[in-house]
């Protein structure tokens, strides 16, 4: 099957997988709950009823405010506002920055230098550090470099308002489920990234991307919208110059995505286009400005810093729907064991649980969890279990009586308990939004804690509730707490993942305070790094598959989640021996590095594709064994800097188009250019290069980009290119770390950066930088700063017979 046979039969599985679960029980009640949610909203939301369109109109007057100003319009009002790091806030509509689910923070103060001023065209405009932003009369926002180079312009915004009085709105107030739409124009030649998690990226070409945190239902394949984190987050990259957009909105609604052309029509640019459209909630949106890294830092400023996973969640894990025993999973890691193959830890998915009630075991197949756990870990491997929001609502569950004691379930505008269908059967759903139902549910991690578990995944936290047809997931009309501020699933849905692993983050630090905790959740939203990480969910084994996560991983990256990786062999299927390898070879340089497959997929240890696999998996074992204090030194420069591990190849040289639409290999760090197998039948491929010179790492040839070159991907490898002058730590062959340096290119200076890290727990370590020269034909390795280079140093790279 080639790559578009295998789309069409994912999508077509899923049409007769959808048909035939109709006939089971789970089937009918999904069936009941679709026509009880679409009950529950036809008398729980507003009705829309007549609306009135609405646009700014002319400007009146403006109000200077500290680091900006508002701007008053005939029917409407903007507020400018410059943060202290730069970050750029424009809210309209008498919106501000907070409450909002994103800042970590709350709102950074103002740059008390930056002023509103009136503008030579009639509008205002205020001068920052980093960029110029100017209003026009009617309420156009334009977004320009220091230098004066339009980055984005900003349409006057259009509203549908209910028309007062209705529902009981307030005469003259705009309601929050007004309707708008904003467009906005950047240059003919910009790529739009981010998103959050798109199979079809990572650069996104023309469609709708809608923003709705969605469970595909099955797998998905590239071109499947949305998926389970959605984020409206632009990154654009242009030869002018990287700014990225966040609308803090976490309504529901779509982008509309338009790449410009340039010379179209007469010679003239058409500009691209990006146009918002939201079904309510606030307009407001901050604007970051700067080289790519410098956006992201700006963004991590404003979001938050990424947990810092323990070190060993940086090792090779393995996963599986449906180990079915404890016996299983003894005898799935001594495979490994018995065959050498390192493992870092194994993940116990809802067959685990007693009738998959969370927070529970199957005694019977997992008599003794906490000492099988025990055995593990003194073998230095660690136990990770998913948890699910839904819990079975019945009576004699603990859970279930616990949160209903503490009254902690969504509920519906009617105020009962929302019921939904997840597979326990019949479940509800914690309102996370409450600080007091994230204590309470943070608390039951204590139970997971005292089975030996060493982390968590979330799934299904869409959240998902199965339906026959419509939203598999909670009614719009639903109530939740929204921080006190009330609300409902319109508002709430976005950010429910989000708030879950705020209340698991809290929760297994209260339960280990000196542990880093670790946790990775398939929904989320902006802010979602502060807590961990996330993984593909569900991607299609297939070609494709491997593509889309791909695309979703960098598109992550960007929007300042910098830990996930993908189900190693796609989650749905049986991959070839050669998929297989190809997909574990992409992830060995991948932060999460794991194997996973659905109950009714193949297996997934490496041994069970034959013995050349085996062989070649092993050899992606060791070298991530060995490039783990190069994964920790990133994960320690994400919290510090926001870079991504795995960043585009554009990363230092935006500027360059080709780079800009080079989609299929990433940077690792800044040392590292890894260009996997995309493809079945490859042994050779294209591998388009940044400046500056590159060595294959298996063979050292030297190659110097710009530029495209061949080169060989055997079976037993994919191409990994180091950057001529790199520093990376890796580990010994003793396991103590040393410094693997390529020879910079003559008459050029290199570095590189190294975070010794302890591996777990809270204490800061230094950043060492190093600094590399070629003298001599010799190459020259110096700590900044003087000092010791405290590590063996091998050199790599120089011709054979160098000094
Ligand atoms: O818990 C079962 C699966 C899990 O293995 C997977 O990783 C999640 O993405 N889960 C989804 C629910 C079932 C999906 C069909």
């Amino acid at each position: 099957m080639d790559g578009h046979d295998q789309v069409w039969s994912v999508r077509w599985g899923k049409v007769v997988g959808a048909v035939r679960a109709l006939g089971s029980v789970r089937g009918l009640r999904t069936l009941r709950w679709a026509w009880r949610r679409r009950r529950a909203d036809a008398l729980g939301l507003p009705r829309r009823g007549p609306e009135r369109a609405r646009v700014p109109g002319a400007a009146v007057r403006m109000e200077p405010r500290p680091g900006g100003g508002v701007i008053h319009f005939a029917r409407s009002s903007l507020r400018v506002r410059v943060a202290a790091g730069g970050a750029v806030f424009c809210g309209w509509d008498g919106a501000v920055p907070e409450p909002s689910y994103a800042l970590a923070d709350g709102c950074p103060e103002p740059d008390a230098r930056v002023v509103l001023e009136p503008d030579t065209e009639g509008g205002w405009r205020v001068v920052a550090e980093r960029v110029t932003v100017t209003v026009s009369r009617h309420g156009a926002v334009d977004v320009r470099t220091p230098g004066g180079v339009v980055l984005r312009r900003e349409l006057p915004p259009r509203w549908w308002d209910r028309v007062p009085g209705d529902d009981g709105d307030v005469p003259g107030e705009r309601s929050v489920d007004s309707r708008w739409v904003q467009r906005a124009e950047v240059a003919a030649d910009a790529r739009f990234f981010g998103l959050g998690g798109r199979s079809a990226g990572p650069r996104l070409r023309a469609g709708t991307y809608r923003l709705w945190n969605t469970d595909p239902g099955g797998a998905f394949v590239p071109g499947d919208d949305p998926l389970s984190v959605t984020m409206p987050v632009q990154f654009v990259v242009a030869d002018a110059g990287t700014h990225l957009v966040f609308h803090d909105n976490s309504w529901d609604g779509t982008v509309t995505l338009r790449e410009g052309v340039e010379g179209a029509g007469s010679g003239h640019d058409r500009p691209g286009c990006a146009e918002l459209r939201m079904d309510g909630g606030p307009l407001r949106y901050w604007i970051l400005v700067g080289t790519p890294a410098r956006v992201l830092q700006c963004w991590t400023a404003l979001t938050g810093t990424p947990a810092l996973p323990p070190a060993w969640a940086l090792g090779p894990q393995h996963a599986r729907w449906g180990f079915g025993s404890q016996t299983e999973v003894r005898r799935v890691v001594s495979g490994y064991q018995e065959r050498g193959l390192p493992l870092s830890a194994v993940h116990l998915d809802i067959d685990h649980f007693d009738g998959h009630r969370v927070f529970t075991v199957d005694r019977t197949a997992f008599p003794d969890l906490p000492g099988l756990a025990r055995e593990l870990r003194a073998e230095g491997v660690r136990l990770v279990s998913i948890v699910d929001p839904g819990v079975k609502a019945e009576p004699g569950n603990a859970v279930y009586e616990g949160g209903a004691a503490a009254d902690a379930y969504v509920r519906d505008a009617r105020g009962r308990e929302v019921r939904g269908v997840v597979w326990p059967g019949e479940a509800v759903f914690p309102d996370f939004t409450d600080a007091r139902v994230r204590k309470w549910w943070g608390g039951l991690y204590a139970e997971r804690v005292a089975q030996g578990f060493s982390g968590v995944w979330h799934d299904m936290n869409e959240p998902v509730s199965f339906a026959a047809f419509g939203d598999p997931s909670l009614p719009r009309s639903a109530r939740h707490a929204l921080e006190g501020r009330g609300g409902d699933h319109r508002e709430a849905h976005n950010v429910y993942g989000l708030a879950m692993a705020r209340a698991g983050y809290d929760g297994l630090l209260e339960q280990r305070p000196e542990e880093r905790p670790f946790l990775f959740s398939r929904s989320g939203w902006v802010g979602m790094q502060r807590y961990g990480g996330t993984w593909s969910g569900d991607v299609a084994t297939g070609w494709p598959g491997l593509r889309a996560s791909l695309s979703l991983l960098l598109g992550m990256g960007l929007c300042g989640v910098p830990y996930s990786g993908p189900d190693v062999g796609g989650f749905s299927g049986v991959p070839s021996p050669e998929l297989y390898l190809r997909w574990f070879q992409m992830a060995a340089f991948l932060p999460l590095f794991r194997t996973h497959s659905a109950m009714t997929a193949g297996r997934r240890e490496p041994w069970e594709y034959g013995s050349e696999v085996l062989e070649h998996a092993r050899a992606a074992l060791l070298e991530r064994m060995r490039l783990l204090p190069y994964f920790m030194t990133l994960a320690q420069l994400a919290r510090l800097s926001g870079a991504p591990y795995v960043r585009p190849v554009w990363w230092h040289a935006p500027r360059d188009r080709k780079l800009r639409d080079c989609e299929d290999a990433f940077l690792l760090g800044d040392a590292l250019l890894v260009a996997p197998v995309l493809g079945p039948g490859v042994t050779r491929r294209a591998v388009r290069l940044p400046r500056g010179r590159w060595y294959d790492t298996a063979s050292g040839r030297a190659y110097d980009g710009p530029g495209q070159v061949l080169v060989d991907a055997p079976l037993s490898r994919i191409p990994v290119l180091a950057r001529a002058g790199a520093v990376l730590p890796v580990a010994g062959a003793e396991g103590a770390t040393e410094l693997e340096v390529w020879a910079p290119k003559p008459g050029r200076h290199g570095g590189g950066l190294v975070v010794p890290d302890a591996g777990d727990g809270w204490e800061r370590p230094e950043v060492e930088r190093y600094e590399t020269r070629l003298e001599g034909g010799r190459v020259v390795v110096e700590r900044q700063g003087g000092g010791e280079v405290g590590y063996r140093v091998r050199v790599r790279g120089l011709p054979e017979g160098s000094p």
